[in-house]
């Protein structure tokens, strides 16, 4: 990692020492503090309060044990988390990833960068995130359903819709929500619509939710675009996943003219120079919950599955990694240059390495943050949230133009925080400043809490 401005390397060091063995959580803060100099010199009372000292201690930390039973009557233990990370804005929002991968760093890192995001989508959200080390792939239907109840007979005590709103991420979607909702009702005996996101249509959930990040993070490319007289018309497009977020994301480029060439899972990627057939890879992926290669199986000649290899070799205009976390390294970056492409905008978490940011800075492409550009999830969590608590729900018309009214907000929030900072364009510097202000001023407010 790069050495950072003097006014925070030493606390950098100290977040290391006390937070040992969780490399992405270190990652996310020297993001953060490698951006903060200017504001700091500015405005040094965030810094004699002890602001930045605060931000990287999570308010609460829950780990539990998930005991269930498999569908051959096997014991299995998992370990959950909850990282209730910062309230300072509003109630802990963000969340559940189930992946194998899953630990206390991961938790923490993508709890981190939740305070920030859900500050840029300037509605009253604090920052929490949570999951488990459950591998869901190839477990049945019950065994999912198991799963989710143990995890809620121990997550309830600890959520509610004033302290707590958990959602989905990898490995939780609508399925998973509904089996958690489901048991947190049954214990609590309440129908408290407000304590999860990413609900169903038909009892609680938000028109749009569903495909929110991916279609937020193609307004943010939109309004980039705009910022240079450019459109999506005609672009080539790669996205990389194709979950939640990758799905919705290229539905969205199809809508707007642009043309998806390539995407992913963990097993490969996928080439289809005549644009990926979205009806094709939603029934793979969200009806069968099968592998990307039956794609090319089903869809035959001009298509091409490659097994091992990066992704970003394939030619593009726009690049959206929608995986996970530092799936773009520096040679990655480095091949997305010098085939042309002009854009990388995260619609994952933390997916693109710091260096590979680096590389993008140096050659001028534009870099959309995760915490700017895939914030219209959340931020229609919180429009779910508005909902529950009127007990109304609105058209997906107006859910859309919301979502994408919050969009172009963030997009102009960053671009001009970059340049009261006399960094034009560097949308890293303006989320990161503009996200920390924000906290940072209501945390003065609430005093030492
Ligand atoms: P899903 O579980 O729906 O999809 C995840 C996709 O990424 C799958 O295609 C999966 O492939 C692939 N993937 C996951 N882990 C790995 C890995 N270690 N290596 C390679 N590929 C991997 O998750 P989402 O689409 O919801 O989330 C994707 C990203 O977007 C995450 O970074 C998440 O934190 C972020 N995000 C999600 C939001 C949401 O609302 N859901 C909001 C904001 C950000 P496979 O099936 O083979 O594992
Ligand atoms: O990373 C994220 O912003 C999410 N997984 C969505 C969180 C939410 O509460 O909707």
């Amino acid at each position: 990692m790069t050495t950072l401005d003097e006014s925070v390397q030493d606390l950098f060091t100290q977040v290391v020492a006390r937070n040992p063995g969780e490399a992405e959580f270190h990652q996310a803060v020297h993001e953060v503090f490698d951006t903060l100099g200017p504001v700091l010199a500015k405005h040094p009372h965030y810094a004699d309060a002890g602001i930045l000292t605060r931000l990287c201690e999570p308010e609460r930390q829950i780990i539990f044990r998930v005991p269930w039973v498999d569908d051959a009557g096997d014991v299995q233990i998992n370990r959950g988390f909850r990282v209730e990370f910062n309230s300072a804005l509003g109630p802990y929002k963000g969340g559940l990833r189930f992946h194998p991968s899953v630990y206390l760093g991961v938790i923490k890192f993508l709890g981190f960068e939740q305070i920030f995001k859900n500050a840029l989508t300037g509605l009253p959200i604090g920052g929490g995130k949570g999951g488990a080390d459950f591998d869901p792939k190839g477990r049945s239907d019950a065994e999912i359903m198991r799963f989710c109840q143990s995890f809620m007979t121990e997550l309830y005590r600890h959520i509610g819709e004033h302290t707590d709103i958990p959602a989905g991420d990898i490995g939780v979607g609508g399925r998973e929500i509904g089996y958690l909702f489901g048991q947190y009702k049954r214990i609590t005996n309440r129908y408290e619509s407000g304590v999860l996101t990413g609900k169903g249509l038909s009892w609680g959930g938000s028109q749009v939710r569903t495909e929110a990040t991916g279609y937020g993070t193609v307004f943010f490319v939109r309004e980039m675009l705009a910022a240079g007289g450019q459109t999506l018309d005609g672009k080539r497009v790669v996205v990389s996943g194709s979950g939640n977020v990758a799905l919705f994301a290229i539905e969205k480029v199809q809508q707007l003219g642009g043309h998806v060439v390539a995407c992913s899972d963990s097993s490969g990627f996928v080439v289809d120079e005549n644009g990926i057939d979205l009806e094709l890879m939603k029934e793979i992926k969200l009806v069968e919950r099968g592998r990307i290669a039956d794609y090319v199986t089903r869809r035959g000649s001009g298509t091409q599955f490659v097994e091992s290899g990066s992704i970003w070799s394939v030619p593009t205009d726009i690049a959206i990694p929608s995986a996970t976390q530092n799936e773009l390294n520096a040679a990655d970056a480095e091949m997305l240059i010098r085939n042309g492409c002009r854009i990388v905008a995260e619609g994952a978490n933390m997916p693109t390495t710091p260096d590979a940011v680096r590389a993008l800075n140096e050659a001028s492409v534009g870099f959309a943050p995760g915490k700017a550009a895939n914030a219209g999830g959340v931020a229609t969590s919180a429009l779910e949230m508005q909902q529950n608590a009127s007990r109304d729900s609105w058209s997906f018309d107006y859910t859309e133009q919301r979502l994408a009214d919050i969009m172009r907000g963030i997009h102009d929030s960053c671009l001009s925080t970059a340049d009261e900072y006399g960094m034009p364009g560097n949308y890293v510097v303006g989320a990161n400043i503009s996200a920390f202000t924000q906290v940072a001023d209501a945390m003065l407010a609430l005093g030492v809490v």
